[in-house]
């Protein structure tokens, strides 16, 4: 059985959306934002203290592109991943990574000097230069879904779900009001895929019936 420790809103969205998206079972523990200072016990399970954490029988990961590529490629039934032999198969491994490293962690930084630093150490300078940054960076996506509907292999692939979640959090974050309309239109999209709802709302009974707020983790400081 697959256990996913998961925070509202937090990266761990990613691998909930991929199991719904394969449509398999698990155990998904909720846990208050940051999990390593409301809920201390979560640093015996990840000792990063840090969402996702993800169990698979021996198997133990805490990266959330990385679990998306192993939960696809676990997964072949489901026809989320795109295999070497593929010619899209370089794409899907960028887009993949480029869903976190490129596209979440500015963001990262958007967050953290413009709502969880106390008031005397936030700074709208970083701010502004980090959301440029990310906005900047949607130039690689924009030319791509102006002819295709999704990131690569002209399916929807697990590359989607790491890129997907870098799009939720800027909604979470008011940046998608500067989305161009490719990134727009593929943002809407993938908000509409029945899996993506699912886990919009297993996540919210989670925590409702697990005793954690159901506010996304960027409301809970700051
Ligand atoms: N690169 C990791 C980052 C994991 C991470 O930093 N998760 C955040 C939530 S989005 C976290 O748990 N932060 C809590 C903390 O840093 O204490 C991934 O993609 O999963």
């Amino acid at each position: 059985m697959i256990t996913l420790h998961h925070c509202v809103s937090a990266r761990s969205f990613r691998p909930l959306w991929l199991l719904e998206e394969i449509g398999v079972p698990y155990e998904l523990v909720m846990h208050d934002f940051p999990p390593r200072v409301r809920d201390e016990a979560f640093l015996e399970i990840n000792p990063l203290g840090t969402v996702p954490a993800l169990f698979d029988d021996r198997v133990a990961m805490t990266e959330s592109a990385a679990i998306c590529q192993y939960l696809a490629g676990r997964h072949p039934q489901a026809g989320l991943e795109v295999t070497p032999d593929d010619p899209a198969y370089g794409d899907y491994l960028n887009f993949l990574h480029f869903g976190e490293a490129t596209l979440t962690f500015p963001q990262t930084l958007v967050l953290r000097y413009g709502r969880f630093e106390p008031e005397e150490r936030r700074s709208p300078q970083v701010v502004e230069d980090y959301s440029r940054w990310f906005l900047s960076r949607l130039r690689t996506l924009e030319s791509r879904l102006e002819r295709e509907a999704f990131v690569c292999a002209g399916r929807f692939t697990a590359a989607d779900v790491s890129v997907g979640y870098a799009l939720l959090l800027a909604s979470y974050i008011g940046l998608d009001e500067r989305f161009k309309p490719a990134v727009a239109d593929y943002w809407q999209r993938l908000q509409e895929r029945e899996a993506f709802q699912r886990a919009k709302a297993v996540e919210r009974e989670a925590a409702m019936a697990q005793g954690v707020s159901p506010r996304p983790a960027m409301d809970m400081l700051g």
